[in-house]
């Protein structure tokens, strides 16, 4: 209001307005960040960590003076490095030709993989266990930001659709970090969009006083604007994606952190363990079926019905743009332990009946699951129990390739970038691809298209993205502390080889 005298009334009114704008009593109405109408992907421009790696991992990212000291001195800086262009391969390793003029695009679709968005605050976490190597996913610097990187992955995602429309959005799974309802709860709402997502478990903290400045603000998430498919990881049912929910099974909503979790009632947030969590009934532990009436529930259920719902297990198979069929297969292991688990019946009963379907209906398959065939086990790894009718990976990979139109198993898990020809002995050899992790440096996702090239072969081109930072200044921090995660030595580097990055990955038209 541009006035030179204000009376009373008109100023009470003013600040009343200005009050109602900025910071909601109610917690509605949050704005919007401004919508991105494109995006570079990697092949324009890369981020590269401006800091070199700590290899003797001196100061440890969980311990918060650390952290600011390394925040600092410029561990969590990027510069932009050119883009990548692409490698064309063929599945023998030899290099491919560029696409011919001719050829025709199929399918276009976003690999979501490894959230994790995590409730920081839950009793059930393990962030005393934080180390260097395997159980370097027990605490993570940028793991608070979880919620405000996914609702930067869904603004990036809608960037690039206006830019060039996608079909769809395929997770990879691992997308909750706990098996927790409450953070099931935020992941919906952040694709499906809303006014108001507030990710903060127990107590209200406002570590940093006032709106829009800290991980436990609330704020407005604009929502996928194309369909998305849900694929379930170890991660989204069981503990701390290892332990089987039944062992401890009201752990998340007590009071007591045995094994440590954050404490924001005190500056940074800091680890502690013992009896000092404010209890929320929200955090409980949903399970199997739980979890897929809640994704069945959500807009247009993303894959999961009844059947699904009935079963536990999220095997469904959906048709993405033109002439390609994704058939996803649920191999998280309820029985415990993060590596996967393919059960003989599952593959009569589900996947074997889908393959001979799409096979009839002359559709190219990509098979899309948690785990790649390497991480599939008989279920008797850590926190496990041994399965009898678990499917070894030689007979995985030889029945996939048994199928000619089966082109690709798109997998997530690995948190790192990985590139594959999986090549049975005398039989028809299929690409794996394998997406680095939202949850951890890079932070990548990955964009596909399938491509009919007219001359007789499929192309499968995949390049990888960031989430944009463009005025989210949040989201530029998250992206700080994760880079710091690694430049720190406390984090592997997700980026996999050059030639595993930006590809065209051919092979012959069944
Ligand atoms: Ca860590
Ligand atoms: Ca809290
Ligand atoms: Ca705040
Ligand atoms: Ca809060």
């Amino acid at each position: 209001m541009r006035r030179s005298t204000v009376s009373g009334s008109t100023l009470a009114f003013a600040l009343a307005l200005a009050a109602a704008c900025s910071a909601p009593a109610d917690g509605n109405g949050l704005t919007l960040l401004p919508l991105l109408s494109s995006v570079p992907l990697t092949t324009t421009k890369r981020l590269e960590p401006v800091h070199a790696v700590d290899a003797n991992g001196t100061l440890s990212p969980a311990v918060v003076a650390d952290l600011e000291s390394m925040l600092a001195s410029g561990f969590g800086e990027v510069r932009d490095a050119p883009g990548e262009p692409l490698q064309a391969r063929n599945l023998d390793g030899t290099q491919a030709s560029a696409l011919p003029a001719g050829a025709v695009r199929l399918a276009r679709f976003v690999h979501l993989a490894d959230t994790q968005l995590a409730d920081d605050e839950s009793p059930a976490r393990v962030a005393k266990l934080d180390s260097i190597g395997t159980a370097s996913g027990a605490f993570r610097p940028q793991e608070a930001y979880g919620c405000l990187v996914l609702r930067a992955a869904v603004r990036t995602i809608n960037g690039i659709h206006r830019g060039d429309a996608l079909d769809a959005v395929i997770l990879g799974g691992d997308n909750a970090d706990d098996a927790q309802n409450n953070e099931v709860d935020w992941f919906l709402k952040i694709l499906a969009g809303s006014d108001y997502v507030h990710c903060d478990s127990g107590d209200d903290n406002d570590p940093v006083p006032g709106p829009n400045n800290d991980p436990k603000d609330p704020f407005a998430s604009e929502g996928l604007v194309m369909p998305w498919r849900w694929v379930t990881g170890n991660h989204d049912i069981l503990n701390q994606g290892t332990i089987r929910i039944t062992v401890n099974p009201d752990e998340p909503i007590g009071t007591r952190a045995s094994t440590g979790t954050r404490d924001w009632s005190m500056p940074g947030g800091p680890v502690r363990s013992g009896e000092f969590v404010t209890a929320d009934p929200d955090r409980f532990f949903l399970g199997r079926s739980a979890l897929m009436a809640k994704v069945a529930a959500d807009g247009d259920g993303h894959g999961i019905g009844a059947a699904q719902v009935a079963s536990g297990r999220a095997h469904h198979a959906f048709d993405v743009g033109s002439n390609v069929r994704v058939v996803a297969l649920d191999t998280a292991a309820e029985t415990g332990s993060a590596e996967g688990v393919v059960h003989r019946g599952d593959v009569d009963t589900f996947l074997k009946p889908t393959l001979d379907a799409a096979k009839a209906a002359g559709k190219l398959v990509i098979i899309t699951s948690h785990h790649a065939s390497g991480s599939l086990t008989d279920g008797s790894q850590t926190g496990g129990t041994k399965q009898a009718d678990a499917v070894s990976i030689e007979d995985f990979q030889a029945l996939l390739s048994s199928y000619p139109n089966v082109i690709m198993h798109l997998a997530g898990h690995s948190h790192v970038h990985a590139v594959k020809t999986i090549a049975p002995a005398a039989a028809r050899p299929y690409w794996e691809v394998k997406t680095a992790a939202l949850a951890d440096f890079p932070n990548e996702l990955r964009v596909f298209e399938v491509w009919d090239t007219g001359e007789g072969h499929i192309v499968i081109r995949s390049i990888a993205f960031d989430y944009s930072t463009t005025d989210d200044v949040l989201a530029a921090e998250a992206r700080a502390r994760a880079i710091t995660d690694y430049t720190s030595g406390w984090a592997a580097d997700g980026r996999g080889t050059v030639a595993e990055r930006n590809v065209d990955l051919w092979l012959a038209k069944p």
